[in-house]
């Protein structure tokens, strides 16, 4: 029997990680580094699970082993990165993807328990549920970031869901963007449901029981932000 819904963050319930890259970018001009990481590069870096894991594989691959210092500085700019991101969701850059608010709901008038299962960190998750379910949260559970000992694909991150919601994998379906995640998901048991976001059209979705461009009806059309203003 069906009890709960578990969600991925980034690319399933909105459309966060151009949101990241700008933020990444910014915290790179802080901070007087001259890099910057253009839509294609980022794409190919998500690969890697995990903005801090992210950075470190771009720092090593790009600008060689890191010293102590720049240790440090990679911890700043992840930490300035997760602030900025927050300044973006907070002003309302951000939406639920089509269909996710009215899954949300539906799921919890049926009596189901939802979760996230996500590998961005935890303040990340927090102001995005926020600012776009304020009469208050609809997940009963939240398993993201560093709780996980081992990030996506690795099937931590769910395994820690379920264990939290108290239920077995073949009593809950897995939403999921990416195919790091859907494997993540798999491996915890779970069946999945599949929808490609911006930055993983290309991804295989092999294993997701189904597979969907959206979760909902037409929407209004998305709403853009003009262009960001940093505080
Ligand atoms: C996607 C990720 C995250 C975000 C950035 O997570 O890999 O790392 O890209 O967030 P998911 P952080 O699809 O599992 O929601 O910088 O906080 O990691
Ligand atoms: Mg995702």
């Amino acid at each position: 029997m069906l009890k709960a819904l578990i969600f991925d963050v980034d690319g399933t319930l909105a459309e966060t990680e151009d949101l990241h890259r700008q933020a990444f970018n910014r915290a790179f001009s802080e901070m007087g580094l001259d890099w910057h990481w253009s839509p294609e590069l980022y794409a190919d870096l998500l690969t890697v699970m995990g903005g801090k894991e992210r950075l470190a594989h771009y720092v090593r691959t790009e600008h060689g082993e890191p010293d102590a210092g720049r240790l440090a500085q990679m911890g700043e700019i992840h930490d300035r990165k997760t602030a900025l991101y927050g300044h973006l969701v907070t002003r309302g850059a951000l939406e639920l993807r089509p269909g996710i608010a009215r899954l949300v709901g539906e799921a919890k008038r049926a009596g189901l328990r939802l979760a996230v299962a996500s590998t961005t960190s935890r303040p990340n998750v927090d102001t995005l549920v926020a600012v776009n379910f304020p009469e208050g949260s609809p997940f009963d559970v939240i398993a993201c970031g560093d709780e996980a000992e081992r990030k996506k694909p690795h099937p931590d991150v769910f395994v820690l869901a379920l264990t939290r919601l108290g239920v077995r994998p073949s009593e809950a379906i897995a939403f999921e963007d990416s195919a790091a995640g859907i494997r993540s998901a798999l491996d915890a048991g779970l069946p999945v449901v599949a929808t490609r976001s911006r930055y993983t059209g290309g991804h295989s979705l092999e294993g997701a029981f189904s597979a969907v461009s959206d979760l909902g009806e037409p929407e209004a059309p998305h709403r853009h932000l003009a262009g960001v203003s940093w505080p």
